[in-house]
């Protein structure tokens, strides 16, 4: 037998990226491969990155890095809205958002409306870190199109989180400015909108006309960043966005962060703030679109 017959297969996952970058992460097994109405789903255990879930070929979770995302998705907006006791989770179906939000004693109820039930299938049967949260008793989730609800919907929230994959397929709407009309109809007053945003390297247009959408449709508009492992450029943004005055910088609540004694691995007060502060480049691309803070950060 030769050497190389005798090499174990190699199996690799890869991510695609606008088809000049690639990202390939090393397989041990697969663990669920599935395809829905919607999208490829695959959960695969792999080398280095934990457990992996993919959605058409693209990174949605890893083990290795989803605290970060879940925890800056979650925490900002609890820090600076005063009691969220209602908050929406659109998309996110893997439940690492919820499972934030549950964290926070104020919430009496989280609705998670995810369009694909294979999603919650496949994470509930392979990745309880994330879904483990969806069996909580105060959260509820419901399968529908989240652009349907929002539009149809009679329920109020403190705060909405739209925690889509990219704006291609059935996420693509979630970036548009009907359906933020109607998150601006179902938020309680002062109520928060958090939206995934992106990459401020390869998303420039896109940033752009999120935040032209949410600075025509809410009262004070921001952005912020976060640096990850598995996102094509490690560097990725949320939008915030309000109907009342609350500022990420000068409402920021961080006394009530120090006495929830959280075991955060990457939020704590100086990221909240720092995550506010814009590289020059993307200062410039979003100039205009953003709200002054009421304090500096
Ligand atoms: N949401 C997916 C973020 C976008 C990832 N994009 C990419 N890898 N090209 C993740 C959902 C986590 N709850």
């Amino acid at each position: 037998m030769t050497e190389t017959a005798k090499q174990r297969l190699q199996l690799w996952a890869e991510e695609m990226h606008q088809e000049n970058l690639g990202l390939r992460y090393k397989v041990r097994r697969s663990l669920y491969s599935g395809e829905s109405d919607f999208q490829q789903i695959d959960i695969v255990e792999s080398d280095g990155f934990g457990r992996m879930l993919f959605n058409d070929s693209i990174v949605m979770v890893s083990e290795r890095d989803e605290w970060i995302y879940h925890e800056m998705i979650a925490h900002v907006p609890m820090f600076v809205h005063p009691g969220v006791q209602r908050a929406l989770v659109i998309g996110g179906g893997d439940g690492g958002t919820v499972r934030e939000l549950l964290r926070h004693p104020s919430i009496e109820a989280v609705h998670l409306v995810e369009i694909d039930p294979l999603v919650i299938e496949a994470c509930r049967d392979h990745l309880p870190v994330t879904s483990a949260a969806l069996s909580d008793a105060r959260a509820t989730v419901m399968i529908d199109d989240g652009v349907r609800y929002v539009a149809e919907t009679g329920e109020r929230y403190d705060l909405v989180i739209i925690d889509s994959t990219d704006p291609i397929g059935p996420a693509t709407p979630l970036f548009g400015a009907e359906f933020y009309h109607s998150v601006a109809r179902i938020l309680r007053p002062g109520g928060i909108v958090i939206s995934q945003a992106e990459s401020p390297f390869y998303e420039v247009e896109r940033q752009r006309s999120l935040l032209t959408i949410l600075s025509g449709t809410f009262n004070r508009t921001a952005i912020y960043n976060y640096t990850n492992l598995t996102y094509p450029g490690g560097l990725w943004s949320f939008t915030f966005a309000t109907s009342g005055d609350l500022c990420p910088i000068g409402d920021f609540d961080g006394e009530r962060f120090d006495s929830s004694a959280f075991d955060c691995r990457y939020y704590n007060k100086a990221i909240h703030r720092g995550a506010f502060i814009l590289p020059e480049f993307q200062r410039a691309n979003v100039a205009g679109l953003v709200s002054p803070f009421k304090t500096d950060p």
